[in-house]
């Protein structure tokens, strides 16, 4: 593979002169395999479940652009959606009908966003969120779970603060110490941890933000009842409840994680999958919490691109064919097929294999963790090891072990056994 030698490749090339133009030479930190040593692959064209790099290198791609591919790349339906919208003009900054087919359709999947605001990016999702949840609640503190992350804006940027009910330390340089002093990190799946906050906290406490689906310490699901004793213990403290659903949205079923475990979230953030892989996200929840956002309230969010015809037509093309739920039944099964093989290739490598629906963390770890700092305990080096190992063999898998991998609707069982066969080579 000329591509992992770097020995005169294009993405050595291409790396070399991104570098001189864009910080590590990409345009997301992740991007640039840091996690995993050695240099970025740069990517040319995908196709189904496949990829090939500037160097024609082919990759059976478990990343699926960290999730919104839930249909592979260059769906000819989404393809076609977005050509054909594209001829018509790309962006007017006025209303569409395009725009209020795809809120429509989000609402049908999602009924506890009564009303929603399509926006660009997951973290203007989640931003919005908790701008409207401190609008309309006018409390000020905020709750998150350490080790999920709701995307790159300041006040979510934070590391826990040195005691249990100690606000929060930004977590990067260039967010002002008082930017995260309204933010308390609790544990996942540890009720308790919210439990012995100070009432004083709790009483200012506007909302609590989590993923219903952990995906960004490596895979970990919520533990039995974790969610339902969280609902049940905001709405005791009249505290509003945001599922940050950018990446269980449209993955774990249909209507994501709420409809898979049944908990009724005050505010719901989508992203990734609703886009159709364009730039598109969106918030939305409560109707007399969303009345609060300009122009019919006082809470302030706009966007130039926010709801952008194009973007719309590839999530409403996306979502149009999802709705057809026995999709996803296929999906899962086909995926759980690939995961009882995988965990016996991984059982006495000192690793385990957490899944839930089509997503999947091999975790250098001899059992899978419960929150981050479990997490931390992986042998990240060992995972590096099996990144390139793949690589190698053409799969390409997450270039961080706390990250998400997945099965999408692309791959068939001929590229899941072939996956397999690079796996147990590698393991
Ligand atoms: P974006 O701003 O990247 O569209 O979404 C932020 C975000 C919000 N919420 C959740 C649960 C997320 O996972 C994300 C972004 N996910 C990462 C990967 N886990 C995106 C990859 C990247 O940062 O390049």
């Amino acid at each position: 593979m000329e591509t992992l030698s770097m020995k005169d490749s294009k993405s050595r090339d291409l790396y070399g002169t991104a570098s001189q133009i864009m910080p590590g030479g990409v345009n997301s930190p992740v991007r640039a395999f840091n996690a995993v040593g050695g240099n970025p692959v740069f990517m040319q064209s995908g196709k189904g479940c496949r990829m090939k790099d500037v160097d024609g290198n082919e990759y059976i791609d478990f990343v699926g652009s960290w999730g919104p591919l839930i249909l592979g790349h260059a769906h000819p339906e989404v393809v076609r959606a977005i050509q054909q919208r594209a001829a018509e003009g790309t962006t007017f900054g006025a209303p569409t009908t395009v725009e209020v087919e795809l809120a429509g359709a989000i609402h049908d999947a999602f009924p506890s966003m009564e009303m929603l605001r399509l926006v660009s990016s997951g973290t203007e999702a989640t931003m919005s969120a908790l701008r409207v949840a401190r609008g309309f609640t006018g409390k000020n503190n905020i709750l998150k779970f350490i080790g999920c992350y709701h995307g790159h804006h300041d006040s979510l940027l934070t590391a826990a603060g040195s005691g249990v009910a100690t606000f929060d330390l930004p977590d990067s340089s260039g967010v002002p110490q008082n930017y995260t002093r309204n933010t308390i990190s609790v544990v996942y799946n540890d009720m308790e941890s919210l439990r012995r906050l100070p009432a004083e906290i709790l009483e200012d406490t506007a909302a609590v933000i989590l993923e219903p689906v952990a995906a960004n310490m490596g895979l970990v699901p919520p533990a039995e009842n974790f969610l339902a004793e969280l609902r049940q213990f905001t709405l005791d403290h009249d505290i509003l409840l945001i599922f940050d659903e950018v990446i269980s949205g449209f993955r774990v079923s249909f209507g994501g994680a709420q409809e898979y475990f049944g908990i009724r979230p005050d505010i719901t953030c989508l992203g990734k999958i609703v886009g159709g892989g364009m730039p598109l996200a969106a918030y939305g929840g409560r109707a007399e919490i969303m009345r609060v956002i300009a122009p019919l309230g006082p809470v302030y969010q706009a966007g130039t691109l926010s709801g952008n015809p194009v973007a719309s037509a590839a999530g409403l093309a996306t979502l149009t064919i999802l709705k057809d739920r026995s999709l996803y039944e296929t999906l899962n099964l086909r995926a759980n097929k690939f995961f009882s093989a995988l965990s016996k290739l991984v059982s006495g490598k000192q690793a385990s294999l957490s899944t839930l629906g089509s997503m999947f963390t091999i975790f250098f770890r001899s059992a899978p963790p419960q929150n981050f700092a479990e997490a931390k305990e992986c042998d990240t080096k060992a995972y590096s090891q099996l990144f390139w190992k793949l690589l190698e063999q053409g799969v390409y898998i997450a270039p961080s072990q706390f990250e998400t991998n997945f099965v999408g609707m692309a791959h068939e069982e001929n590229d899941l056994d072939q996956a397999l066969s690079a796996f147990a080579k590698a393991l």
